[in-house]
């Protein structure tokens, strides 16, 4: 008798858990879908004691780079204790590609106002590929606490509509060509 109660009341908790994670899953599965919203996937090494040295993110390479096929390129840095360069210049409603990485610690890289939010991990290309379409400043404060100057931390993206969107011959554009 007392052994069949038990029974039940292990049923109901099964069921009530049962839909809990029920919920979840579709909670995930609707927003992966509508909001793009996934995990970090950009497995990408890179050597942290040299990246100022040679390639990809030497300085003169830094900030936001038209491509042939008008899409965006911003590289940066993110080092103790700040971001390199401070000011991100986008255009809207264009496909951006925002490839992030760090010489020395952890640091977080996010965008106010959008769903722009990786950690940036030495040894590792973070890279986000996105379109803002609000024109105006974003902060970008550092989320990852990387020691003393932490608060000291931030950059400003900012999204230029077309007209003000006017990189040099080479393709690059940086916040002092705004006009
Ligand atoms: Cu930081």
């Amino acid at each position: 008798m007392d052994e069949r109660r038990i029974l039940k009341a292990e049923l109901r908790w099964v069921i009530v858990v049962a839909i809990a994670v029920g919920l979840m899953v579709i909670v995930i599965i609707t927003t992966t879908l509508t909001n793009a919203l996934h995990p970090p996937s950009n497995v990408e090494t890179i050597d942290p004691a040299t990246l100022h040295l040679a390639g990809e993110f030497v300085e003169a390479n830094l900030g936001a780079q038209e491509n042939d096929d008008g899409t965006v390129t911003v590289r940066l840095v993110a080092t103790q204790f700040a971001f390199v360069p401070r000011c991100l210049p986008v255009p809207a409603g264009r496909q951006v590609t925002l490839r992030v990485t760090s010489p020395d610690v952890l640091h977080g890289f996010i965008v106010a106002g959008t769903n722009v939010n990786t950690m940036v991990v030495p040894g590792y290309v973070a890279e986000i590929t996105t379109e803002f379409d609000k024109t105006g400043d974003h902060l970008m404060p550092c989320h990852e606490y990387c020691g003393l100057g932490h608060s000291n931390m931030w950059a400003v993206l900012r999204v230029l509509p077309e007209e003000e969107w006017n990189p040099d011959e080479n393709g690059r554009m940086t916040c002092d060509l705004i006009p």
